[in-house]
């Protein structure tokens, strides 16, 4: 059987020739491939737990020994080699936290081809446009999704709507299903080390997600110097609780520092207190990584339960900005050591060291993995800024980008004309080289550590018939950080209701996590000196009205 042809990839990665030869020689980059990683790691580690978790499979709870964990990658590269999938081509995964992601995760490099690390939340809107971007060849799906939707139902929607715009739909892989024997196992078939190897996801900051290219050379170095700053070893259990594909859990060490070493990944299909604190007994979990609202939740909890959490070492925190005060409180609630992540799916990842002194470990966001990331910290003109002054972080070095996947002149903007990534975060250096992430300057919410691009709600809400304009700007929260408000123009009366808006954009078929919290229905925006409207502007309105909606409402 064969796949429809799909166009060719564009496997470049913008690195200069000298510069991709310097991280060479350094001995940053090597010739290991993600095809190859874990046959490795299967000869040396055989008959150690690798991957424990709920199988979409079976239902039940399984484990897999790393032998077991590559027979499986090799029956499921079998299977996507049996259906057509060819080496380069794109594949969507998409699955809940399950023994099957990692599986096709490693069946899928095995084949070759290029995995899409789309979320379990992600819906027929996104899924459309990351098909349409990366032309994909087939879409790795399984389990309930999120809110009990059936991903089989929205990758038919996907089907139709890239039918209605010309494209061919991608070829459904369902991980639910037995896989084949594999018999004879094809070789791996094996890309470049330096060549695009999957494309991650940007939480985006204009109308269309941003792919992310990544190739095993970039990513293993941080993921081998991860698991080395991270104390990650044989005898590291790691609990899993946020969805595996985000970059967090993945790569900083995450599932990919924990094989690498040899030790033990456990995915929890929830960050719950009873779901996650239960597998901690019962596994004997030594680390886990957190965005800022779970940690939240399970500091308190974790006094009150009965469950013995006394096997948990290291916390690390990241994805959105921890505050200091919740910071002091790990070591003392938690009976464990923090350590703070400041990273992108881009690259540069940063983190406070374990012998980092306590002020610097709950003040700061840590500091870069490698003596090659280049940091600048510069004004609204690109000028450094003095030390230890706030600016916008741009950064350059040996495993982030130079270029989103096929992304046109609106992904050039994201990068300097020599190659630093602006970040769009405002951050202060200190001596040391720590930073301190004081805030964002790009059109982004981070919604408890969920990224929405202000412009992408913008232009569905546009498309409502009664909507005359729209903008999206955070809304301070004192539990996610940060949450998604909505300012809209209705073309005159009446105006639509939040409810039917919040309908309006499920029919559009777009992620839970990006449908506004609130909605403020106003006759006009605030503009800038140049005439575009002000999100600042909206942003200092909205804190005034909830000032005085708390000042007004008793207590
Ligand atoms: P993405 O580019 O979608 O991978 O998201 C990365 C962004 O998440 C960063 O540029 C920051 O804005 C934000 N972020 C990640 N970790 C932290 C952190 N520890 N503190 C503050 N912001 C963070
Ligand atoms: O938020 C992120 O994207 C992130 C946070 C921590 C990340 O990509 C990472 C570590 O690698």
């Amino acid at each position: 059987m064969s796949l429809p042809r799909r166009t060719d990839p564009e496997p470049v990665t913008g690195w200069p020739a000298d510069v991709a030869a310097r991280y060479r020689a350094l001995g940053y980059w090597r010739d290991e491939t993600f095809g190859a990683f874990l046959a490795t790691r299967a000869a040396r580690h055989a008959a150690r737990t690798a991957v424990v978790g709920r199988s979409v499979h079976t239902g039940r709870w399984a484990r897999l020994t790393y032998a077991e964990l590559e027979r499986a990658a090799i029956a499921v590269h079998a299977r996507l080699r049996a259906a057509g999938v060819r080496p380069r081509d794109r594949v969507l995964l998409q699955l809940p936290n399950c023994v099957e992601y990692v599986t096709y995760l490693f069946g899928v490099f095995r084949s070759g081809a290029w995995p899409v690390f789309t979320l379990p939340g992600h819906r027929e809107a996104e899924l459309t446009d990351f098909c349409r971007i990366a032309d994909a060849a087939a879409h790795v799906l399984g389990g309930p999704g999120p809110r009990g939707a059936d991903p089989r139902a929205t990758a038919q929607r996907v089907a139709e709507r890239l039918r209605a715009a010309g494209h061919v739909p991608p070829l459904v892989v369902d991980a639910g299903a037995a896989l084949p024997e594999p018999g004879t196992a094809p070789p791996p078939a094996d890309t470049g080390p330096e060549e695009v190897a999957f494309l991650q996801l940007s939480g985006g900051t204009t109308g269309t997600p941003k792919l992310i290219p990544r190739t095993p050379a970039d990513y293993l170095y941080s993921v081998r110097e991860s698991a080395r700053i991270c104390g990650v070893g044989p005898d590291t259990v790691m609990l899993v609780s946020l969805p595996a594909a985000h970059n967090f859990p993945m790569s900083s060490p995450g599932i990919l520092g924990v094989l690498h070493t040899g030790g033990t990944v456990v995915l929890a299909p929830d960050p719950s207190p009873p779901t996650a604190f239960a597998l901690i007994e019962s596994e004997r979990v030594t680390m886990t990584s957190l965005v800022p609202p779970v940690l939240q939740a399970w500091l308190p909890a974790a006094g009150r339960t009965s469950h013995d959490l006394g096997s948990l070492d290291v916390i690390q925190v990241g994805g959105a900005r921890l505050a200091d005060a919740v910071a002091a409180r790990v070591g003392p609630d938690l009976g464990a050591r923090l350590q703070q992540v400041f990273g992108m799916a881009e690259g540069l990842v940063n983190y406070t060291r374990l012998d980092d002194p306590d002020d610097i470990v709950t003040g700061t966001q840590g500091r870069p993995i490698s003596p090659d990331d280049e940091i600048r910290v510069v004004d609204g003109d690109g000028r450094d800024v003095p030390p230890g002054a706030e600016g916008l972080l741009l950064t350059r070095g040996p495993y982030t980008i130079r270029g989103y996947y096929r992304a046109g002149p609106a992904g050039a903007a994201s990068f300097t004309p020599d190659g630093f990534y602006r970040t769009g975060d405002l951050v202060r250096r200190l001596p040391s080289g720590h930073l301190v992430v004081t805030g964002r300057a790009k059109d982004q919410i981070n919604r408890g550590g969920d990224k929405i691009a202000a412009e992408e709600v913008e232009g569905h809400l546009l498309a409502h018939p009664r909507l005359r304009d729209a903008a999206v700007v955070a809304m301070p929260d004192r539990f996610l950080g940060e949450r998604v408000c909505a300012f809209v123009i209705p073309d005159g009366p009446p105006a639509p209701t939040a409810a039917e808006l919040r309908r309006h954009l499920d029919e559009r078929g777009i992620a839970g996590y990006k449908v506004p919290d609130r909605f403020e229905i106003v006759t006009e925006f605030p503009v800038s000196a140049l005439g575009k409207t002000s999100r600042r502007e909206l942003r200092r309105a909205l804190a005034d009205l909830l000032r005085s909606n708390t000042e007004r409402s008793p207590r």
